[in-house]
């Protein structure tokens, strides 16, 4: 398996909400590390950009207003196999498909607001982490359970 970094995002619902640190701790549990994060107030070209690859559908606008309506969380994660480990965390796109025990089926209700956003592949990781992280943002370090967690 390969160690990769991907992209995360709480969005604006989940901060409201107030249930932030219940979804990093799912991370933390799993054993994945955090190597950068921060709350920031999205601006539109950020989450322009973001979402760029969906401009012209009908929830581009919806979106890029959902995401600059109040803060976020952005972080990095990194691991073995993160990208898709942390897709299977969130679950489906939909909360309403999204299985009970991912993120999205246990919090959420809504496609327009589906509580985190998670970079789905290697060529998207490496752009949004260049996007909405600077290089020396990102932390490297060892956690003590790193030993415990690989066979
Ligand atoms: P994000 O990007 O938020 O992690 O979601 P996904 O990677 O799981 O899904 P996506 O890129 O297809 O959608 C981006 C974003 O747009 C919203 N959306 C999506 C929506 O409101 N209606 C829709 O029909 C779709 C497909 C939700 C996520």
């Amino acid at each position: 398996m390969q160690k990769e970094k991907t992209f995360v995002m709480i969005k604006p619902d989940a901060v409201q909400r107030g249930i932030v640190g219940e979804i990093i701790s799912r991370f933390e549990k799993k054993g994945i590390k955090i190597v950068a994060m921060k709350m920031l107030s999205v601006d539109r070209e950020l989450a322009e950009e973001h979402y760029g690859i969906h401009k012209g559908k009908s929830f581009f606008e919806p979106t890029v207003e959902y995401i600059t309506s109040s803060p976020v969380v952005a972080f990095i994660l990194e691991g073995n196999n993160v990208i898709e480990m942390v897709r299977t965390m969130m679950g489906k796109t939909d909360p309403q498909k999204a299985g009970l025990g991912t993120i999205r089926g246990d919090f959420g209700q809504f496609i327009g607001r589906n509580i985190i956003h998670g970079s789905d592949g290697a060529d998207t990781a490496k752009f949004e982490i260049n996007l909405w992280f600077k290089p020396e943002e990102i932390s490297k370090y060892c956690r003590i359970d790193e030993d415990w967690l690989m066979e």
